[in-house]
């Protein structure tokens, strides 16, 4: 018989689970954005994380990936993440350089002496310490992506010396760094959208950008812009963020599962990346990119003001020193 005590204590059980089954069935779909085309490694691997989330979390968490600025340019959807707006964000370290300032220690020209390099060091603590920095802007960092090496292309000339780039209007990403870095070899620096750049070379706003072969190809600068000189200046990795706020609505083991999720892409986007740049090297060469060789070190000798200028504090310059010393 059911006393009025066990009565109270089973409706209470009830009203716990009641009210604890949503949050374990929480099911959501996060939207990521991106500026890049369907099919482009950063979208596969997004898409891929997706999956790998759907399958640890029976269905109930999925990904959205928003592709081709559909959600709109990397400088306003970085303000919509922390707002909440958008979930999910896949962009570069660039344009965080402003806001961040230890983003510009792996988009810094020269810093990382090849891609192993590069990975080695993102895969490592200074990765890390560095995915922790978004969590003071209203962000947490997921997972560091390739995104190749950037060089400059134009199209006036071949760039072979840093002489070669004087004048020259470049567009840069939305990065204070990057206009020191333009600067510093003596050409104009004009922060752009990406969008913007296909229709800036092709009227002449600007004469040159800088980007890796995926980007040169995806959005046919090649076209536009057929000197492309490989400088190789920058690494700058992309990342993927999520919104605090749509993290924190999350369970702590779903955020696990999240974090796990992407740490699991990062091998696709790199199998996907390879691959890709080989096909878009290839792709622009033989629609009429004129590509040269370029010795660097006078190049990396002129970027002694861009350290100066950004790598400022004793935390930036023993991260610089910290990277240095990764073999
Ligand atoms: C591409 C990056 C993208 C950048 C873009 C740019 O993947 O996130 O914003 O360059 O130059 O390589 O704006």
């Amino acid at each position: 018989m059911l006393t009025k005590r066990t009565f109270s204590a089973l409706a209470g059980v009830a009203m716990l689970a009641a009210f604890a089954l949503p949050a374990q069935a929480q099911t959501v779909t996060l939207r990521s954005t991106d500026i890049h085309p369907d099919g482009y490694p950063t979208i596969e691997a997004v898409k891929f994380m997706g999956q790998q989330l759907e399958k640890s979390t029976g269905g109930r968490i999925k990904i959205q990936v928003f592709h081709s600025a559909q959600l709109g340019q990397e400088k306003d959807t970085i303000e919509q993440t922390r707002f909440g707006v958008i979930d999910m964000n896949r962009i570069n370290m660039a344009p965080f350089n402003n806001l961040i300032p230890a983003t510009n220690v792996p988009s810094l020209p020269f810093i990382f002496r090849s891609v192993d390099h590069m990975r080695k060091v993102m895969d490592g603590p200074i990765g890390d310490a560095l995915l922790k920095e978004f969590e003071k802007h209203d962000l947490v960092g997921l997972a560091f992506y390739d995104s190749g090496s950037r060089s400059f292309y134009n199209s006036k000339r071949p760039i072979k010396t840093p002489a070669d780039m004087k004048g020259l209007k470049i567009r840069v990403q939305q990065s204070d760094m990057f206009v020191s870095l333009v600067s510093a070899l003596g050409a104009n620096a004009t922060p752009m959208n990406f969008g913007e750049v296909y229709s800036g070379l092709q009227t002449g706003v600007i004469d040159g950008a800088e980007n890796n072969w995926p980007s040169y190809e995806s959005t046919k600068h090649f076209e536009v812009s057929k000197f492309y000189s490989q400088t190789e200046h920058s690494l700058s990795p992309e990342v993927l963020v999520m919104s605090k706020k749509s993290f924190d609505k999350l369970s702590p083991a779903d955020q696990a599962a999240v974090r796990a999720a992407a740490r699991e892409s990062v091998a696709k986007m790199r199998e996907l990346w390879d691959a890709r740049e080989k096909a878009s090297e290839a792709k622009v060469k033989a629609g009429g990119a004129v590509v040269n060789a370029v010795e660097k070190q006078p190049f990396i000798d002129a970027m002694k003001p861009v350290y100066d200028k950004f790598v400022t504090d004793a935390k930036l310059k023993e991260m610089v020193a910290a990277i240095q010393a990764v073999k």
